[in-house]
Parts: structure tokens; sequence; C-alpha cells
């Protein structure tokens, strides 16, 4: 990972981390409804991994946080409308922060019925193969989520096919309420690639280089036309899992012990440490990412609700095939 790219990811990690704390302040006044699972201390993987891609590559993103737009350049002003359900969102203000759609950056959605992320990525890997493109898909999802049937079905789908697939495993330890050692059978995700006889790797989640070279691996791989891969970041989700969730299922000692390993504070330190960021450019992004902030925020206040007359446009398309 050259200086650049150390300092685009920890600026994307930093602009994340604002978001979400500005999404929480306007949800908390009662000014954005909607339904957010917040992110806060997953950015390093979400972001380092989304940075492998090139502009065309497909992604799915699961329900956990804002930093898969921010990482894949959708402007703020969209998501904050989609979080507000208004008219300026990337799904006309009809679908909520779970609806992102973003096709020019290859942005699919996601289902709001977990694990209907895994057959969308199959079938975009399908027919990237289908069409001789060397596009790659990136879908993410929770530890929780891959005790879903669908997974079964699209890794083999997948592996058998030798699509162009990369699994990202979010492993945060909890499912809503349920730690994952309560709900699945393997330590660690990443041991059932071999079920399905292809490549498995378990990296620490929190950690953006390890991240960014495990998955730079896998999307290689894919591209190559080499088959799927399954890589499981270790990571935690320092909030609730959606804002106003009393966590009355887990310690305040554990959540403690997870905040001293933050992703951004550590990366910082960091890129402090090997001179690569500054006290001057960390004024100067956290001063960028306040005003584009509240330039989006503004824009949002202005947006209208979409028209009622308009509720059933855009939700079905016809097919050219027929
Ligand atoms: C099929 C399905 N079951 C249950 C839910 C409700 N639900 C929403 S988020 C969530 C937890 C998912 O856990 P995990 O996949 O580990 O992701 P995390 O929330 O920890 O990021 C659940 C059960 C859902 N949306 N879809």
């Amino acid at each position: 990972m050259d200086n650049k790219l150390k300092l685009d990811i920890y600026r994307k990690m930093l602009l994340s981390r604002r978001l979400e704390e500005r999404i929480a302040e306007l949800i908390k006044a009662g000014q954005a409804g909607g339904f957010m699972h917040p992110g806060v201390g997953q950015e390093a993987l979400q972001v380092a991994a989304i940075a492998t891609l090139r502009p065309d590559d497909y992604l799915l993103y699961a329900h956990r946080g804002v930093a898969y737009w921010v990482a894949r350049g959708i402007p703020i002003e969209k998501i904050l409308c989609d979080l507000a359900g208004k008219e300026g969102g990337t799904n006309r203000g009809k679908g909520g922060v779970m609806r992102v759609v973003y096709p020019e950056l290859g942005v699919l959605g996601e289902s709001g019925t977990l694990g209907g992320c895994f057959p969308i990525a199959a079938g975009a890997g399908l027919s990237i193969k289908v069409k001789g493109e060397d596009k790659v898909v990136l879908c993410f999802f929770g530890d929780g989520t891959s005790n879903r049937g669908t997974f079964h079905e699209a890794m083999n789908l997948s592996a058998v096919r030798k699509l162009p697939v990369v699994f990202v495993c979010e492993n945060n330890g909890w499912a809503v309420s349920m730690p994952t050692e309560r709900s699945t059978a393997v330590k660690d995700i990443s041991a059932r690639a071999a079920g399905y006889n292809i490549p498995g790797k378990t990296v620490d989640g929190n950690d953006p280089e390890a991240v960014y070279d495990a998955v730079k691996e896998a999307v290689e791989r894919a591209r190559k036309g080499l088959g799927p891969s399954l890589v499981e970041g270790k990571t935690y989700r320092l909030w609730g899992h959606w804002i106003g969730d009393p966590e009355n299922y887990r310690s305040r000692e554990e959540v403690e012990k997870h905040w001293r390993r933050d992703p951004l504070p550590r990366f910082e330190q960091k890129l402090l440490g090997e001179k690569v960021l500054t006290e001057k450019i960390k004024a100067e992004f956290e001063a960028e990412t306040r005003a584009t902030l509240d330039k989006a925020v503004e824009f949002v206040r202005k947006q209208p609700f979409p028209k009622p007359e308009t509720a059933l446009e855009d939700v079905f398309s016809e097919s050219s095939a027929g």
C-alpha cells in the first residue's frame, strides 16, 4: 500500500465516522427517520476492502453503516437523502439506507432480508462470466448472515462455475443480541471455504493494511478467472445494533475493551508514526469533512419528500428479454 492510498483510506474512514456521528445526531433530534445500523468500529474493513476495486466492479454491501458508500465515492448528500427519505437520494427517497443503489459505480443495493446478497452476488458473477468481462463482485455480509441457506447455494455455485466473486465476512462477534459462538459451529467463518474448495482467510478486520492485502489477493485471483474466495475480517461493532439500542445483552467491560482497538485512532497513530500523516494534514481532513457534512445536511433540509403519485415509479423494470 503506498502512502497516497494509506491517506485516502484514512480520510474515508474519518469521513465515514464523522458522517455516522452526524446521522446519530439527526436521528436523535428527529430530523432523519428510517432505520440505521451503525458501522462505527468496522470502517477499516469496509474502506480497505473496497479500495481494491476498479470503478466498474460490482459491490454488494451489508446493512452496517455508511463506509461502503463513502469508500465507493457516492455523494454524501445522496446518502443522507436516502436516510431521510428525501427526493435527492439514490433511490429518490423510497427505500431508506438499505436500498442505496448506484449503478454508475456498480453498487447493486442490498436486501432487507439478510442473505439476499449472496444469490445477487453469484448472479452478478455469472453475468460477468457469460459476457466474458474481467470485472469482480465484492460481497459483504455479517457472521450471522453467513448462517443463511443462500450462503451455501451461492458459495457452491460460485465455486463450481469459478465465478469472480469475493465474499467478505465482517465478523463482529454479534448478530443483534446473539453472540457468534452460540449461533455458529465454526470458530472462523473462513474455515467454511474448505467445503467449497476455495481459498479462505481470516485477518484482523481492524487493520486496513491486512484487509487490503487479503482482499486484493482474492480480487486479483477472481479477475484472472480463478474463481471465488472467502475473506473474513475479525472486527467489533462499537455502537449498538441500531441507534437507540439499549445494549443490555453485552457488558460494558467487553465494549470498552474493544474501544481500545478502535481502528480509526489505531491507523491514525500508525500513519503519524510513519510520518505519512501529520497533525496539519489531520486538521485539514477534519475541516474538509466538517464542511462536506454541513453542506450535505443543508442540501437534505431543502429537498422535498417524494410525491405520493411517484410511489410506483422506479420499483419495477420491464425486461427487454420479455
Ligand atoms: C433473513 C433475516 N433475518 C433476520 C433479520 C433481522 N436482522 C437484521 S440485522 C440482523 C443481525 C445480522 O447479524 P450479522 O449478519 O452478524 O450482522 P451484524 O448486524 O452483526 O452486522 C438480524 C437478525 C433480517 N433482516 N433478515
